[in-house]
C-alpha cells in the first residue's frame, strides 16, 4: 500500500515512521508512505500557503490553490483515495480503518491553521475526524489513520492468531492479560490463566471481555460485531 501525506510539518512524521510496527513495515515494503511538503505548491517567493478569512474573524485559513495544485500532482501520477482530516468529518473508527487497507493508494490531507478553504472539500473522497476534541492540526490525526491502517495490511502483523484474535474482539474491550511474576507486591495472576487448561482459559477471558464491555462500554454491545468463533 502507498500512503501520500500532504502535511506543511513532514518532519512531524519522521519518528513514528522510524519505530516499532509502522517502522518495520516500511522497511519491509508492505507500506510506504511519501510526505509531501504542502509550500511546493505554492504560488508565491514567500510559499504562503494561508491568508486572512473571508469575513473577518480570528486566524488564517489555507489557500485553495497549493491544495488543488498538490492534489492535480498527486492525481495525475494515477488513482488514489484522498481523505482530509477534519473535525466535523465522519467518526474513523476500525471498520473505516478495515475499509481503508482495502484501498491501494491513499493520500492524506492534512491541514493546520482555522483549516483549509471549504473549496478544497470537492476534490476529497472524504472527510474523517479522530474524535470529538479539538487538535491543533490535522498531522496528528493522519498518525493514528496510518497506524491503525498499517497493521491491517497484509504481512505487517505477522502473527495470523492476534489477527484472529482480535476479529473476535472486534467490537468488544479485551482481556485483561498477566505475565511473570505469578505474584506482584501480593497482586495475583487468576489461577485459571496457570491451569494449563486451555478451554478453561478461553472461556474465562471471553466472559471477561464480555463483562468488561458491559461494565465500561455497553455501547459497544448494542452494535453489529462479527460472530466470535468456539
Ligand atoms: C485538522 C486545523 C485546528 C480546527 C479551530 C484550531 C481531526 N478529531 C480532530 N480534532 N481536531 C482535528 C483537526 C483540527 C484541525 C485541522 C484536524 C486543521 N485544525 C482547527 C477547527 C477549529 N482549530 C481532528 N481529524
Amino acid at each position: 500500500m502507498l500512503v501520500e501525506i500532504v502535511t506543511i510539518f513532514p518532519g512531524f512524521f519522521a519518528s513514528p515512521l522510524a519505530t516499532g510496527l509502522l517502522g518495520k513495515a516500511a522497511e519491509r515494503g508492505l507500506v510506504e508512505v511519501r510526505l509531501h511538503d504542502l509550500r511546493r505548491w505554492a504560488g508565491d517567493r514567500h510559499r504562503s500557503v494561508d491568508d486572512t478569512p473571508f469575513g473577518g474573524g480570528a486566524g488564517m485559513v489555507m489557500l485553495p490553490a497549493p491544495w488543488f495544485e498538490a492534489l492535480d500532482a498527486l492525481e495525475a501520477e494515477g488513482p488514489a483515495h484522498v481523505v482530509l482530516l477534519a473535525p466535523d468529518g465522519r467518526r474513523f473508527d476500525q471498520r473505516a480503518a478495515e475499509r481503508l487497507a482495502g484501498e491501494r493508494r491513499l493520500v492524506l490531507c492534512c491541514g493546520r491553521y482555522e483549516g483549509i478553504d471549504e473549496r478544497v472539500r470537492s476534490r476529497v473522497d472524504e472527510v474523517l475526524s479522530i474524535g470529538d476534541f479539538v487538535l491543533a492540526g490535522g498531522e496528528a490525526a493522519a498518525l493514528v489513520v496510518l497506524d491503525a491502517v498499517a497493521r491491517l495490511v497484509p504481512g505487517v502483523m505477522g502473527n495470523t492468531a492476534s489477527a484472529a484474535d482480535e476479529s473476535f474482539a472486534a467490537g468488544l474491550l479485551e482481556y485483561p492479560q498477566y505475565t511473570r511474576p505469578a505474584v506482584y507486591r501480593g497482586l495475583e495472576v487468576p489461577e485459571v490463566l496457570r491451569s494449563g487448561d486451555h478451554a478453561a482459559i478461553a472461556r474465562w477471558r471471553r466472559a471477561q471481555a464480555v463483562e468488561r464491555t458491559r461494565r465500561l462500554r455497553p455501547d459497544l454491545l448494542d452494535r453489529d460485531r462479527p460472530a466470535s468463533p468456539g
